[in-house]
């Protein structure tokens, strides 16, 4: 599959936020916020950055593997694996019903696509690790890439993966951490203060790159830069905002997992089917 431009990534984006929205809308339940803003940085890596992904063949094994560290992000992540082929997105319809599959934390035996069931922070980067040793210990070239919240970095698990990463020196492992300031009831500073990250995964034998998470330049050199780096693990800090999208979800920590009433939600639709519906105006060239 060819690399996407800017300008259609934003598209996937853009329409992965209103996937989202109406997932959550529609079982009135979720995770916008964090979706939200690592929203444009699932585009980039299901679309121009994992190399060998088979949506006919979900588990073959020279794939690039992603493990949703942040595992309550799935209105980001079900959207993009849908746009990108693993499924059709009528099956987002079903998010968070009792009867169906698409579960409201990241599902790997019944979501096509998803590499690691999650959803108790601090858990996913751990089997990140594992999948990342797996592969140097079998001479696989594949790279794993794991998302981390910036909340979730207050998990102690969290920094021992990092010690067995390095020390093991995981070149083929890349972790984001999606900076966006606010975990679930406040600011990251004032819940557990984690700052500063890039002298503290330094200290852990982390290569750090610092980007804007919401610029795709930036996003996908930042990839491009991490797998150059040889003999020790990346960390992307990303800086985001949380709600990226929709103004009244923006820097505010009551959209964490809080979903849209009747009025709020026809705001925020109209607020991105204009952003989309003028995306697709444009001339892309
Ligand atoms: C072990 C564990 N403790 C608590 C929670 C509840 N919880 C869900 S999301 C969240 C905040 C996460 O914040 P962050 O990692 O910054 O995510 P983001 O801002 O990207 O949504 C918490 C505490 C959990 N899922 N797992
Ligand atoms: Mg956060």
């Amino acid at each position: 599959m060819n690399p996407l431009n800017k300008h259609d990534l934003e598209i996937v984006a853009t329409k992965g936020r209103l996937l989202g929205l109406d997932m959550v809308f529609g079982c009135a339940s979720g995770h916008l916020g964090g979706s939200y803003s690592s929203m444009d940085i699932l585009a980039t890596l299901y679309f121009n950055v994992m190399r060998n992904l088979n949506t006919e063949d979900t588990t073959a094994n020279n794939r690039d593997r992603f493990v949703m560290s942040k595992g309550h992000c799935t209105p980001g992540l079900y959207p993009v694996l849908a746009q990108r082929g693993f499924f059709l997105e009528d099956a987002l319809e079903t998010f968070r019903h009792v009867d169906g599959h698409m579960s409201g934390h990241a599902e790997m035996c019944h979501v096509s696509g998803v590499d690691m069931s999650t959803g108790s922070l601090g858990q996913g980067f751990s089997v990140a690790v594992g999948m990342a040793m797996a592969g140097k210990m079998s001479n696989e070239d594949y790279r794993v890439y794991a998302l981390l919240g910036d909340g979730e970095l207050a998990e102690g698990q969290i920094w021992e993966a990092c010690m067995s990463a390095s020390k093991y020196k995981l070149d083929n492992l890349c972790a984001i951490v999606d900076v966006n300031g606010l975990q679930i009831d406040g600011k990251t500073s004032d819940v557990m203060p984690t700052e500063p990250l890039d002298k503290k995964f330094e200290a852990f034998g982390f290569h750090v790159l610092k980007i804007d998470g919401h610029n795709y330049d930036e996003i996908e050199a930042a990839f491009e830069k991490a797998k150059e780096n040889k003999n020790a693990p990346t960390v992307i800090l990303a800086n985001t905002v949380k709600g990226k999208g929709v103004s009244f979800m923006e820097h505010n920590p009551g959209w964490h997992g809080k979903p849209p009433n009747e009025e709020q939600y026809k705001q925020a639709r109209e607020e991105i089917l204009a952003k989309l519906t003028a995306l697709e105006g444009q001339n892309n060239g």
